[in-house]
């Protein structure tokens, strides 16, 4: 057995319905989130040996500096490794609303107020073209938060940004209950909404 192991989702396949249906849940985790897993133990291994022993954000922080053979299959399945256990856990049922707490002052603060922060995020993340991900993230530089599109498993760290929320627009992610319509599910995906988690990293990373 490898390094990585399939996170756990903290909540049942069926608790975000009707909002994310319970067949996509689970064929998300089992099979893609599992797939991402294997492809980073099967790269892991051939990283340099100091590099082994860094955790994956590290890694992915650092990506320039990973061996130009394996540099791309890191990107891909740790950043899909990563990526998908953020957004299991910056979802939950019952979730949603606006965020309140420090979140909630630097949404405000950096967007205006939170229902245009929400367009943006919705119009931008809707319109990526092919698979990616839309990212509200803490840029450490500048102390603010941004909105950061990234294309098919790239993570915000690999920018230097530090990612605070994400949605994943890729079609395995609400093909079988939305189709085409992506913006139905961006729309539909803010009310499982976990904000207390995003306010949990957001007060960690600042
Ligand atoms: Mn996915």
């Amino acid at each position: 057995m490898g390094k990585f192991t399939l996170p756990e989702v903290p909540y049942a396949y069926e608790a975000l319905e009707p909002h994310i249906d319970a067949k996509t849940m689970e064929i998300h985790h089992t099979k893609h989130h599992q797939a991402y897993t294997n492809g980073l133990n099967d790269n892991w291994d051939k990283l340099p040996t100091e590099m082994q022993g860094k955790d994956l954000p590290d890694v992915l922080a650092s990506i320039s500096t990973v061996p130009e053979s394996v540099r791309g299959a890191i990107n891909f399945h740790g950043g899909g490794y990563d990526n998908h256990r953020l957004f299991w856990n910056n979802m939950k049922p019952n979730g949603g609303g606006a965020p309140g707490s420090s979140i909630g002052d630097a949404i405000n603060k950096a967007f205006g107020d939170f229902n245009t922060f929400k367009e943006q995020f919705s119009t931008k993340t809707t319109a990526i073209q092919g698979s990616g991900w839309g990212w509200l993230v803490l840029n450490p530089k500048t102390k603010n938060l941004e909105y950061k599109a990234m294309p098919n498993q790239t993570s915000p760290r690999t920018e230097g940004l530090v990612p605070l929320l994400g949605l994943d627009v890729w079609e395995h992610a609400y093909y079988l209950k939305y189709q085409n319509k992506r913006v139905d599910y961006v729309g539909a995906w803010w009310n499982v909404v976990n904000w207390d988690e995003v306010d949990n990293r957001y007060s960690k990373a600042k």
